[in-house]
């Protein structure tokens, strides 16, 4: 074994890179499951379910609280397996029946394994935190493996989105000891912001039942930065081709 402490210094910072390195990939291979969906929608059906996506890997800090506070191993072995939140993406809609729709597409995904799915909006949180939590592994395919990563997937509205980013905050500024007042406070704006969600999705299938189908240009269509203009006669081509006898 070598007891030179900058060896040993560089050997650790080393199993630390490729440790963390590990769920960047399996962010990136999440990120864009998420862009193809997106995109799907919004060339097939002219609308787009996501309003945005943010992804991050916990701090050092961050990763070493959650251990204490679960009282799991040090090992990075155990970190793996104790701590599956190291990789989160957090996807927010626009609509509730967004959300269950996002969450299908990807159960629906054979190379991802569905680990555990927990719906907060459902059953809120007692202090009224909402969110559709699903924890998955995505494979990452090395140059001699392939390694099954934790990442822990947030879906949302952008009502349940903006409570708990503010109460995030208000945790943070109040070091965890919120005033009862306050508590009080925030689970009305979190009742709120969940009757507003249930407003809008009530709109919503009211708008989807009384749109009509789009009347437009059908010869041209854009994938990508590429146009696309269909030539005269391919639309019967095709559908003298493929329809069957
Ligand atoms: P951060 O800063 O987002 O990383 P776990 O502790 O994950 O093993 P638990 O508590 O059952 O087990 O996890 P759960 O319920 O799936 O929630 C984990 C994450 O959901 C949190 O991660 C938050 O991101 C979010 N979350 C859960 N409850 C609340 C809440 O009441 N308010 C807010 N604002 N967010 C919440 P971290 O690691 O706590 O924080």
């Amino acid at each position: 074994m070598n007891h030179n402490p900058i060896d040993q210094f560089h050997e650790l910072k080393n199993r630390l890179t490729r440790f963390m390195m590990m769920y960047k990939f399996a962010l990136d291979e999440m990120e864009t499951k998420v862009e193809i969906l997106k995109e799907e929608f919004q060339l097939l059906h002219d609308y787009n379910p996501i309003e945005h996506t943010k992804s991050r890997i916990k701090s050092f800090e961050s990763i070493f609280r959650k251990v204490m506070r679960k009282g799991c191993g040090t090992s990075l072995e155990d970190i793996r397996e104790g701590v599956r939140d190291i990789a989160g993406l957090r996807i927010t809609c626009s609509f509730i029946s967004d959300i269950y729709s996002i969450s299908e597409m990807l159960q629906r995904q054979a190379d991802l394994k569905i680990i555990s799915i927990k719906d907060y909006i459902k059953n809120p949180k007692p202090n009224g935190y909402q969110s559709l939590h699903m924890l998955v592994q995505v494979p990452v395919y090395m140059s001699d493996r392939c390694e099954m990563v934790y990442v822990e997937v947030q879906i949302r509205t952008i009502a349940m989105d903006f409570w708990a980013s503010l109460e995030h905050k208000i945790f943070y500024k109040y070091d965890e000891s919120v005033p009862v007042q306050l508590l009080q406070e925030l689970k009305e704006a979190a009742d709120t912001a969940a009757e507003l969600d249930r407003k809008m999705q009530r709109l919503h299938e009211e708008i989807k039942a009384i749109k009509s189908p789009q009347s437009s240009d059908s010869s041209k269509f854009i994938i990508g930065d590429q146009k696309f203009e269909l030539p005269v006669g391919l639309l019967e081509f095709i559908r003298t081709e493929s329809d069957p006898q």
